[in-house]
Order: C-alpha cells, then structure tokens, then sequence
C-alpha cells in the first residue's frame, strides 16, 4: 500500500488542461461556448428581471449561473458567464445587450476624436469580476474554470457598428480609411482584454480563451497585417510564460475562419478553435502539429434526431484524433432552442467514444 497522502484533484491535472497542453488523457474533454443561457429552464428563471449586463456584474448570479450547466451537463470545464462587451461596459462606455439583439452602442466610433475618447479600464474596478471568480474556483474542486475575452477585431466591429452586423462593411471601410486611428482603437483594447484576463487568471482561472468571433470576414493578409499584432498582445499581456507567469493554456478562437486557420495558433494559444466548415482532420493539417484543436460540431446537428447527433458526434471524435489532442466542442454556440437532455448525452457519448 502505498504510504504518500492522497493530493486532492487540480483542475491543473484536468483532462481539459491536459489536452490543451498536448498531454494524454483519460477521456476527450467537452464543454460547450454558450453552455450557460437560454437553452437552461434554470438559467432563464434566475435571470429573470435583471438585465444581462447587470447580471454579469453580481458575483452572486455570476456564480451560479456558471454552476448551472456543470451541475446538469457534466462539462468538464466551467466558462464565467459575461460577456465579451462588459470590459467596455465597466470603464464606462454606453452598451446595453438588448434582448433577442445583442450589444447595442449609443454612440458609436466613426472618428479618430471618438476613439481618443474611449476611456480606458482601470484594474479596481474589476472587484466583483475578481469575487466571482475566486468564489467560483472554490465551488468547482477539480473542474477548470476558462476565463475570456473578446479580442480586439471582434470588438471594434460592436464600437464602429453600433450593433451586430453582417458584413462588417463599416468596420472594414475604417480599417482601411484610418489606419492610424484602427491601430490605436485595437491596441486600446488590447489592453483592456488583457486587464480583463489578467483579473479571471490571477483568481484561479485554469485556461483563456480570446473570441474572435468575426474576424473569419478579413482576408488573411488583412488579418495578419490588421489585427494579428493586436490579438498577440492580448495574449503577451498575461505575461512571460518562461517565466511561469500565468502559464495557463489559452484557446483562440473564430467563426468562418478556414483561411486564417493557419495563422490563428501564430497568435500565441495552445488550442485553436474550429467551426462546423472545416473537418478536424484537415484542421488539423493547417494548423499544424504545436496545437490542440478544439470544436467542431455543428450547434444545428442539436436540433436533428438522435442517430444523426450520434452519426456527427462520433465523426468529430474520429477525426479529432488527427490532432496532438482535442477538446471536444461545438463550432459556435449553443442554439437558445436546444434541448439540454440532448447536451448532455452528447457529453456522455463523447466520454465513452473516448474512454482510454
Ligand atoms: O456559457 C457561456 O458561453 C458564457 C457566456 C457568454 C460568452 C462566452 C456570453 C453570455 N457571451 C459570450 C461571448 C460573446 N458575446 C461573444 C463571443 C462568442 C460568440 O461568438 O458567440 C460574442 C460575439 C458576444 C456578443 C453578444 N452578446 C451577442 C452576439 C450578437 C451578434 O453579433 O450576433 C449576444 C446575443 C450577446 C448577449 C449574450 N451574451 C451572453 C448571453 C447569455 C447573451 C444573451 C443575453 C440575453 O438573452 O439576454
């Protein structure tokens, strides 16, 4: 028998963890991008009659609206319920999420004076997101919890839109008209996204990841030129790894991004991000062997019948082993209709699809 003390399960030592640093695992970890939210009975009744981004700020809803999929799902990893806007929201520019939208800006940047106007983020006022982070750490034993943030493209598009958009045409039309003033808009966020992160890693965060949702509309030489630099500096504000400084692993990740896929890991991450377009396996080929890849199911596959979510999941499985290791994960966020019973079998399929 053995005589060394039992060490309490790390969320370092996590198959989540473990697969994005290219390590074995014991199952193919799974978690879901909008695994908390409306798909939840449970979620919509506790939001009931607090606006998202109020919502975002009580340490109190944050944690245990993050708690909820883990609880119901079995996800191997938590993600903090907020929002990509919120850094913006906290230092004081006018958003608000309208229901069934999306952030909406009262005043949207059209002009190098609006940009210079932005106000920046100060750390202290990132207390309750520091709170509900540590608090969720605690509650979660073993479980990694992922931080995030939006990177810098993808929230240019909000502040020089108003809203969402499609084509992002006005957003484009500024990279290109004002490339002085583009260059200090991202490096302003940056720097907020960093702050950001730096706060969810400092209190326990066990992985990041940056969303860079939209950035799948730029051509890759536009995104290496324009907005590559900017997404690198979010991650080199974590700090130097070789000196063990927030060493956690850090995903990236973007929608319709198969011609960027690879320049998306030159970012600095660990794990890249795939949607349903393109197959792991040749994924796999484009971003190359330093990676872990994570993704890519469909979230549409969710709402067809079970021998066809069972089909898909297992092809993903499949082709997922072409990379140094794989999280398993929908290609974008859960659709607000699904059935959460189905969640949750796709969990259980993919740990037993998997199972060493
Ligand atoms: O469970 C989780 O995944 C955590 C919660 C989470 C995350 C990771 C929310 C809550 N938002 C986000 C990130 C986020 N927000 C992204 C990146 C991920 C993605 O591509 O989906 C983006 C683009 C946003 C912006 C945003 N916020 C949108 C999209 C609008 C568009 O342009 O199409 C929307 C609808 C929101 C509101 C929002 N954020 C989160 C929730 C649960 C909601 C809905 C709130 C409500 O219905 O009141």
């Amino acid at each position: 028998m053995s005589t060394a003390p039992a060490v309490p399960p790390s969320p370092a030592d996590s198959d989540l963890v473990r697969a994005a640093r290219g390590l074995p695992v014991d199952r193919t970890p799974v978690w879901f991008m909008r695994q908390a939210g409306r798909s939840l009975p449970e979620y919509r009744a506790l939001r009931a009659g607090t606006a998202m981004l109020q919502a975002c700020q009580d340490p109190d809803l944050v944690t245990e609206i993050t708690l909820q999929p883990v609880r119901r799902h079995g996800v191997d990893a938590a993600i903090l319920f907020s929002d990509i806007v919120l850094p913006l929201v906290v230092a004081g520019v006018d958003i608000e999420i309208k229901p069934g939208v999306g952030p909406v800006v009262a005043s949207p940047v059209r002009t190098v004076a609006d940009v210079d106007a932005l106000p920046g983020l100060e750390p202290d006022r990132l207390d309750f997101l520091a709170t509900a982070v540590r608090r969720l750490v605690a509650e979660l034993g073993p479980t990694p919890l992922i931080g995030f943030a939006g990177a810098p493209f993808t929230l240019a598009t909000y502040l020089i839109e108003g809203g969402p958009s499609k084509e992002h045409a006005r957003t484009k039309a500024f990279m290109y008209a004002e490339p002085e003033a583009w260059t200090r808009l991202l490096e302003r966020l940056a720097v907020s996204a960093a702050t950001f992160l730096r706060v969810q890693v400092d209190n326990g965060a066990s992985a990041v990841q940056l969303f860079d949702s939209w950035a799948g509309v730029l051509s890759a030489a536009d995104y290496a030129a324009r907005v590559l630099p900017h997404s690198r500096a979010v991650f080199d504000g974590l700090g130097d790894r070789e000196r063990g400084e927030r060493d956690v692993p850090r995903v990236h990740f973007g929608v319709g991004t198969g011609e960027l896929l690879p320049l998306l890991g030159d970012v600095g991450a660990d794990v890249v991000g795939v949607d349903w377009r393109v197959p792991l396996d040749e994924a796999a080929r484009r971003v190359g062997p330093q990676r872990t890849l994570q993704g890519n199911l469909d979230p549409a596959v969710l709402l067809a019948d079970r021998e066809t979510v069972d089909r898909e999941v297992r092809r993903v499985v499949e082709q997922g082993r072409a990379a140094r290791g794989h999280v398993f994960n929908l290609g974008h966020g859960v659709l607000p209709e699904t059935d959460p019973g189905v969640l949750t079998h796709v969990v259980e399929l993919v740990h037993e699809l998997s199972q060493r």
